[in-house]
């Protein structure tokens, strides 16, 4: 059907009619929800040495944009749904039809964490920390930063299989640790994602293989540390 309407739009133009049926673009929108996988902000080869080219362009280009094509794809079969934000279904995935929820959770949240995980990071550069507000706020919470680091680390280690191991503003205003299974994201309950590591094995296996604490170390160099402190900075905001 969607074959047919596509040669006959195009049969048009040939004639050169300029006829442009109204419903061409109404069953365009009806097909997908939008959704695309955001460029990274750097080069695939940037954060080298810490991650390498080849897991960014299989993670990047590859795992994100198939959490975006699932999406797209679960969104399609409720075209009311079309227009909300990623922020917006996964802040109330109650209210999703229940035949789409889990690949709206998941999908959804695959897109919504790569998003932000993209831009939490950047060239590698020693001794990487905050500078601003948020690395005294992080003293007051954790004694001092490399106790933040290691509680952190500690975290995302202990995540059975894959998830995501986060620092978020909490709903009760405090900053806290967390850790979230498969694609689940901090949003879903009601927490702040300020920054994020993916520690599925997609995520480091190519360099580091089995050792998913040397990545977890290794990642403090390539934290965009001013980008957190944005986040922390427009969370306080709120509460
Ligand atoms: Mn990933």
């Amino acid at each position: 059907m969607v074959h047919r309407r596509q040669v006959l739009v195009g049969s048009l133009a040939l004639l050169g009619l300029g006829i442009r049926p109204a419903w061409a673009d109404t069953q365009r929108l009806e097909l997908t929800a939008g959704f695309t996988v955001p460029p990274l902000p750097y080069p695939y080869d940037a954060l080298e040495p810490v991650i390498d080219e080849r897991t960014m362009r299989f993670h990047h280009d590859k795992h994100h944009a198939a959490y975006v094509n699932a999406l797209n794809a679960a969104i399609a079969k409720h075209p009311e749904l079309i227009g909300q934000s990623v922020e917006q279904l996964l802040q109330n995935l109650d209210g999703i039809p229940a035949d789409i929820r889990t690949a709206v959770r998941n999908h959804g949240g695959g897109h919504y964490n790569h998003s932000l995980f993209w831009e939490s990071m950047r060239a590698p550069r020693p001794n990487n920390q905050p500078t601003s507000t948020l690395a005294t706020v992080l003293q007051q919470k954790f004694g001092d930063f490399a106790n933040f680091q290691e509680a952190f680390e500690r975290a995302g280690l202990d995540v059975f299989g894959s998830g995501w191991v986060w620092l978020v503003g909490q709903p009760d205003g405090q900053l806290g640790i967390m850790t979230t299974a498969n694609q689940d994201s901090p949003i879903s309950v009601g927490a702040t994602p300020l920054l994020g590591n993916d520690v599925w094995e997609h995520a480091y296996y190519l360099k580091y293989q089995n050792r998913r604490g040397d990545y977890l170390k290794a990642w403090w160099q390539v934290v965009n540390w001013p980008v957190v402190e944005q986040r922390y900075a427009a969370w306080v905001q709120t509460v």
